[in-house]
């Protein structure tokens, strides 16, 4: 568990009284707060890597957006610093406090508020868990424009606050782009009510925007308007076993011009993720042989045969173009489970290893490769890499290849300073050089925000910092994080 270093509790922010706790538990009730029961408390502190851990004693747990408009006005006025908190799934450890903030869970809001099946328009509140949304879209023929290995957890309000990209960015596109309107509560208790649900509606500075994927620094999501697209009543999954990543990129062309509007996902791992899956799962394996290089795709269309013909003539071009040295077809749900469930379990699999260093980077997709071999050149000739008693176990790859969305995993024996030094800035300044981001799809919490000059320029990073000061002038909301404090 990381200790923060060179962070401090800001004295500005107030500590906890009884008078304030008092106060809360008149908004929320004696069962809407967890207060210095360290048990309970635990989950809330400790982030979903084990990596980070907070000192939070109060958890609130509103169950209107009135409430959190009351509790945040509350905090405002006696200076208390906040965290916001969805299903806690972050992986840059932005949803947990550093010290003593207080915590304001959105489990409590879980409702589905409106749905309009000719449009296809969902309201909810935020606090909704992103598969329970879907499973409940499933039964009206409509699904979750978004989809993560997390969905059993996070919240929609998370992902938003996230900007999460997640396994289907490639066919539905950002959050940006699918999200119509939001409620959110400003840390002056101001609700912000542009829970619209037009498609068109150019009317003033677009305001939800600058929601999705501010990390819980600005104001607090209650509640959410998101256009849903039809669930496809086909779908299929194949894997395909590739030699090199100049072989996955040649793929993913092709997938463009062969599958093109039924494409749904286009994903890879190398073959060192793969091995690191095996060591934690009993798996049988999907293919005979192992590959360098793994591409999942899937096809979402509407007639089942019209999409079989294509996926087949496609996997057979690949393996007579020798782009692919094998292909399976997904015969089953049981099996497209299977092959999902090793791109989806990487994560886990991973967390698993003793220390993980842990990049969500972008780049030209011709780029992907590059960044992992040159990583592992690097580590080695800085003594951390290829021996038996180094340091580094191993240096793996995996992503959105259709996003140009890197995972790059370190996992280590240890969570060891000198590997860090080695790979930061390092890593930054290597993506820096391709125009790339630091932070693909994750955010940049507490592990990433002194690092954004990488990818922003000065002036940039002066506007946020101005907008930050305009929305929350006393900066109780995630303080420490997000933007750079060093
Ligand atoms: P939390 O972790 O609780 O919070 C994340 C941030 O948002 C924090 O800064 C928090 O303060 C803020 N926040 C949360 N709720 C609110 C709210 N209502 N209002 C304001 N701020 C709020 N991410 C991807 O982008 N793509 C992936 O493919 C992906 N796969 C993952 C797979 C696994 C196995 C895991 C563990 C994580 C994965 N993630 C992925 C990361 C993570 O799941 C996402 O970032 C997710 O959107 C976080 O949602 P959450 O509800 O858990 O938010
Ligand atoms: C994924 O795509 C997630 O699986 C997690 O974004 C990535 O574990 C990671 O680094
Ligand atoms: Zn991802």
């Amino acid at each position: 568990v990381e200790k923060y270093p060179g962070f401090q509790r800001d004295d500005k922010y107030k500590k906890l009284t009884s008078t304030d706790v008092d106060y809360f538990r008149s908004i929320v009730g004696d069962t809407g707060l967890i207060y210095q029961n360290e048990d309970d408390l635990e989950a809330f502190n400790t982030d979903w890597m084990n990596k980070f851990r907070g000192q939070s004693q109060l958890v609130l747990k509103p169950k209107t957006t009135q409430q959190v408009s009351d509790i945040l006005k509350y905090c405002n006025e006696q200076k208390i610093a906040v965290v916001p908190q969805g299903g806690n799934t972050g992986l840059v450890g932005g949803s947990v406090p550093l010290f003593d903030e207080v915590v304001v869970s959105l489990q409590g809001m879980n409702q589905i508020r409106s749905f309009d099946d000719v449009s296809g328009i969902l309201t909810a509140d935020a606090g909704c868990v992103l598969e329970s949304l879907d499973n409940w879209l499933g039964e009206k023929g409509f699904m979750m424009p978004l989809d993560l290995g997390a969905k059993g957890s996070c919240h929609i309000g998370g992902n938003l606050a996230t900007n999460a990209g997640g396994l289907r960015l490639v066919r539905y596109g950002s959050l940006h782009g699918t999200v119509l309107g939001i409620e959110a509560v400003l840390p002056d208790g101001t609700i912000l009510d542009s829970m619209s649900t037009l498609r068109k509606d150019n009317t003033g500075y677009d305001l939800k925007q600058l929601f999705i994927g501010s990390e819980g620094t600005i104001g607090i999501i209650t509640g959410i308007s998101i256009l849903t697209p039809r669930r496809p009543s086909a779908i299929h999954v194949a894997l395909l076993g590739v030699d090199s990543f100049e072989d996955v990129q040649k793929a993913f062309k092709q997938s463009r011009i062969q599958l093109s509007e039924i494409l749904s996902a286009f994903e890879y791992y190398d073959n060192n993720a793969f091995q690191i899956f095996k060591k934690h799962n009993d798996a049988r394996s999907i293919m005979d042989n192992e590959y360098p290089f793994y591409v999942l795709i899937e096809t979402s269309g509407s007639n089942k045969d019209h999409d079989e013909e294509k996926l087949n003539t496609y996997l057979e071009d690949m393996m007579t173009d020798g782009i692919a040295q094998d292909g399976v077809v997904a015969q089953d749900e049981s099996q497209s489970k299977r092959i999902w469930g090793v791109r989806e379990g990487l994560t886990e699999a991973l967390g698993k290893e003793p220390a993980v260093y842990k990049y969500d980077i972008s780049m030209p997709v011709s780029k992907i490769n590059d960044c992992v071999l040159e990583m592992r050149d690097h580590l080695e000739q800085g003594g951390a890499f290829g021996k038996p008693d180094s340091p580094v176990i191993d240096v793996v790859g995996y992503g959105h290849v259709g996003d140009g969305n890197l995972h790059l995993n370190i996992p280590a024996k240890s969570a060891d300073p000198r590997v860090l030094e080695l790979i930061e800035p390092f890593l930054f300044e290597w993506v820096s050089k391709q125009k790339g981001s630091i932070s693909a799809e994750h955010g940049l919490g507490i592990s990433k925000n002194q690092y954004l000059s990488y990818s922003k320029s000065e002036s940039m990073i002066k506007l946020m910092k101005t907008f930050k000061s305009v929305l929350d002038p006393n900066g109780i909301l995630n303080p420490y994080k997000y933007l750079p404090t060093k």
